[in-house]
C-alpha cells in the first residue's frame, strides 16, 4: 500500500440556522448526504472515530487514484453565515511521483451546477498541487489531531477570495473529500 488517507468530522453547523441536514450524523448517511467514490473507497458513520459518544462520519481511501466525497448543498440566504466543523485529516503517500490529500471543503455556488469559489482545509502530502488563486483559499493542516474550525463566511470571501462576488452565492455545499494520484 502506498497511502492512505482518512477525514473525519463530527459537527458541522451554520449558526443562526441548522442549516445542514443530519450534520451531526445521528441518522443514517443517506439522511441528507450524497456519498461518491470507486472501489477504494469507503464511506462509513460510527461513534468510535471521535471518543465522545457522539457520531462521526469518515471518508477513506485507500490505494489506487480517483476521488471520495461526503456531500450535501444547501440553499442560504446570505453568506452573512458562521462556519463552525470539526475535523480529523490525515494523507500519506510513499512514492515521489505521487500525491493524496484529504480536506474538508466549503462550495461557494450561483446554482447547484455553477461553483464560484471554494474555502478548504486540507491535509496534503508533499506533491500535491492545490494552490491558493483568487477562487480557492486553503488553510493548510498539518497535524493529525481533531481541530476545531471557525469563519465567518462572508469575512473569509471578502479576506480571501476576490474572485468571488457573496451577492452572487445562493447555495452552500460542503464536503468531506480524499483525492489522490498515481498511488
Ligand atoms: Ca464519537
Amino acid at each position: 500500500m502506498r497511502y492512505f488517507l482518512i477525514a473525519l468530522l463530527p459537527l458541522m453547523l451554520l449558526l443562526g440556522d441548522e442549516l445542514i441536514v443530519n450534520g451531526g450524523f445521528e441518522e443514517p448517511l443517506s439522511v441528507g448526504w450524497t456519498t461518491y467514490g470507486g472501489s477504494n473507497v469507503t464511506i462509513s458513520r460510527s461513534t468510535s472515530y471521535h471518543p465522545d459518544p457522539d457520531y462521526e462520519a469518515r471518508v477513506y481511501q485507500t490505494t489506487g487514484g480517483g476521488s471520495g466525497l461526503l456531500y450535501q448543498t444547501q440553499d442560504i440566504p446570505s453568506t452573512n453565515l458562521k462556519f463552525r466543523v470539526q475535523l480529523k485529516l490525515y494523507a500519506y503517500d510513499n512514492h515521489y511521483s505521487a500525491w493524496a490529500a484529504a480536506a474538508f471543503v466549503l462550495y461557494y455556488c450561483k446554482t447547484a451546477t455553477q461553483i464560484l469559489g471554494r474555502t478548504m482545509w486540507a491535509y496534503m502530502s508533499p506533491g500535491c498541487p492545490w494552490q491558493n488563486s483568487s477562487t480557492l483559499h486553503i488553510y493548510k493542516v498539518t497535524n493529525q489531531n481533531w481541530n476545531h474550525y471557525e469563519i465567518d463566511v462572508d469575512e473569509e470571501i471578502r479576506n480571501h477570495l476576490p474572485g468571488v462576488n457573496p451577492s452572487e452565492v445562493k447555495k452552500i455545499r460542503v464536503a468531506l473529500y480524499t483525492s489522490a494520484y498515481h498511488c
